[in-house]
């Protein structure tokens, strides 16, 4: 028999490259919030896939770029000190853009990681097959990879194959996360995360780097004899933003906009929890949040 593996594996890689995309394919189930924005993901989160065989632990990071807010600061702190402590790097590249500058400031980072690193070419679907060839050999001039791999989370192309990659670089361990779960993110964090998901699709520029949402309450609704719907969970949360314009535009001509995230954002909450969500969402401003220490640490980073 073969021995039982168990570890971690950091997903790194500029921002918008499909990192959490890809986690979430691994898993089999949405843990990280994704979009088209850049810089989407805010704190290392892990998601758990479980075999027979193996329990691989994804750690999804922020993208890496060049900071130029305290926030993009402490991101990349995440990122470093995440791949410092794992046991194999997965380093993100998207097929349909040319290698850059800021892949090659990640490469330098990376060679200096005590884990060795894949390299990892996602979104394959997005081009042909020649260009699939040429971004791999251009990728091979990038680093020193013990494997890569072409795959696309969309299209289930490869996934497997690059979970059996990860796995074959683990130690012989036991079981760390029990009971089957595929992440040991908190609800009330997921929840939040859900409602940056919707508001973040459809706004432009720097306004999604400006969102924060924070969740204050999950509470039971009491059972209501007269409305066989219930017993609803209330989740009261608040969404920042930095200033009055950004607000505006939140909140759209005549409230629609904000109406609209919140009812996405809620088929997202009642998906996750499997059960009826009343959701009350508020926005209020915090003044440059993402370069005040006390904010951010009021926000958790
Ligand atoms: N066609 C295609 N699109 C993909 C694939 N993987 C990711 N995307 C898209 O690429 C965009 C970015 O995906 P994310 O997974 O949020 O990227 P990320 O690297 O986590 O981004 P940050 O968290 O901002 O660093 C989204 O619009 C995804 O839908 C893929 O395999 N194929
Ligand atoms: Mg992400």
């Amino acid at each position: 028999m073969t021995e039982f593996r168990s570890g971690f594996a950091a997903f790194v890689g500029r921002p918008n490259a499909g990192k959490s995309t890809l986690m979430n394919a691994l898993v089999g189930e949405k843990v990280a919030i994704m979009s088209s924005r850049p810089q989407t993901t805010r704190r290392a989160i892990r998601g758990i896939v479980n075999r027979d065989d193996a329990q691989l632990v994804v750690v999804d990071t922020p993208g890496l770029h060049r900071p130029r807010t305290l926030l993009g600061e402490r991101l990349n702190d995440v990122v470093r000190e995440t791949f410092a402590e794992v046991d194999v790097i997965g380093f993100c590249l998207p097929a349909d853009e040319k290698i850059g500058p800021g892949d090659k400031w990640i490469a330098r980072e990376l060679s200096e990681a005590r884990a060795p690193v894949v390299a990892i070419v996602t979104k394959v679907d997005k081009v042909s097959r020649d260009r699939v060839a040429a971004h791999l050999m251009e990728v091979q001039e990038l680093g020193d990879f013990v494997d890569i791999v072409p795959v696309s989370s969309v299209e289930g192309i490869q996934v497997d194959v690059l979970t059996d990659v990860l796995v074959s670089h683990l130690p012989a361990g036991p079981v760390l996360y029990r009971d089957g779960e595929v992440t040991d993110e908190p609800e009330d964090v997921m929840v939040a995360e859900l409602i940056r998901e919707a508001a973040l699709e459809g706004v432009r520029d720097e306004l999604p780097h400006s969102i924060a949402v924070m969740v204050e309450e999950m509470v039971e609704r009491e059972q209501d004899a007269d409305d066989p719907r219930t017993p609803v969970l209330i989740v009261r949360a608040q969404l920042y933003v930095e200033r009055d314009s950004q607000k505006g535009i939140i909140i759209g001509k005549g409230g629609e906009r904000l109406k609209a995230v919140g009812a996405e954002a809620r088929a997202g909450i009642e998906r996750l929890l499997g059960r009826r969500v009343y959701l009350d969402l508020h926005i209020k401003i915090a003044k440059e949040w993402q370069r005040d220490p006390k904010q951010l640490g009021r926000m958790g980073f």
